[in-house]
């Protein structure tokens, strides 16, 4: 192959889905760096990847002060060294074969590779439809910043370029939704207007193993990540649930 790649995973407590995801990688694509962007997990997950031995895997254990998916990802971009990136979940509902293609465009040319679902009922009705109207918000949001949008803006599987989206990530560091999920929809909204963006379909999975890590916090950092509409939604949100609301950054 071509370009270096390294596929960036964050994790929290996935002792048993990093192994498989690491050795699921390792059989299909031989060439790419794996680099596990860990928060402290409580489980075994550091020692499991370390006892794989395999030289092109790492499992980094991330400060606890600054934890965040996002935090995570960003991070495994700036440190990851190679040609291109790619964000994968750790639970196999990014399916490993859409790499392949993902990859394949990054050396046609594109800048950007974003994963769109095109069926998303593994998520169940209720995350489905909040999915759906963010996707519609975020995409108002974007055009109203004269930014790309994207059919799935709010999904975690992408593949980009790295001397791309470093800079686009240290220029913007303190706007970033650090503690937030949706890392394509920062690099959407901070990145140029006019980068080269392709997509690859995929079928959201059904988690492998364990329980999805997401409340309400989650959905109210995505709201904060819209603008100062998103903030006010954010606000509302947080007083509904009963959550507290704090800036990170402001
Ligand atoms: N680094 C890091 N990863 C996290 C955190 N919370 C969840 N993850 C990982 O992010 C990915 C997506 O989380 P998941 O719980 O599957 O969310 P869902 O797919 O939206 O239901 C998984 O690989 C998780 O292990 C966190 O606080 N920090
Ligand atoms: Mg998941």
């Amino acid at each position: 192959m071509a370009g270096t790649c390294t596929i960036v995973i964050p994790t929290y407590n996935e002792e048993i889905n990093a192994p498989n995801m690491a050795k699921a990688i390792r059989e299909q694509y031989p060439e790419f760096r794996v680099m596990f962007m860990d928060d402290n997990s409580t489980d075994r997950s550091k020692q499991f990847i370390d006892e794989l031995n395999d030289p092109l895997t790492v499992m980094v254990v991330r400060k606890p002060e600054e934890r965040g998916l996002a935090a995570s990802v960003f991070q495994g971009i700036l440190e990851c060294g190679t040609d291109y990136f790619m964000t994968v979940d750790c639970d196999f509902q990014h399916p490993l074969s859409t790499l392949k293609g993902m990859y394949e465009k990054l050396e046609n040319g594109a800048d950007l590779v974003i994963g769109t679902r095109d069926d998303r009922t593994a998520m169940g009705f209720k995350r489905w439809f909040g999915s759906w109207c963010f996707t519609i918000f975020a995409n108002v949001f974007l055009l109203w910043h004269r930014k790309p949008t994207s059919k799935d803006n709010m999904s975690g599987l992408i593949a980009g370029r790295t001397d791309v989206f470093v800079p686009v990530i240290k220029d913007n560091w303190d706007k970033l939704e650090m503690q937030g999920w949706k890392v394509l929809l920062d690099l959407l909204r901070w990145g140029p207007k006019d980068i080269k963006i392709d997509e690859e379909h995929y079928i959201f999975e059904k988690r492998e193993v364990g329980e999805s890590h997401i409340s309400p916090k989650v959905v109210m950092m995505t709201f904060h990540q819209c603008g100062c509409v998103g903030r006010l939604f954010a606000k509302v949100y947080a007083k509904l649930k009963g959550i507290d609301y704090f800036y990170d950054h402001q």
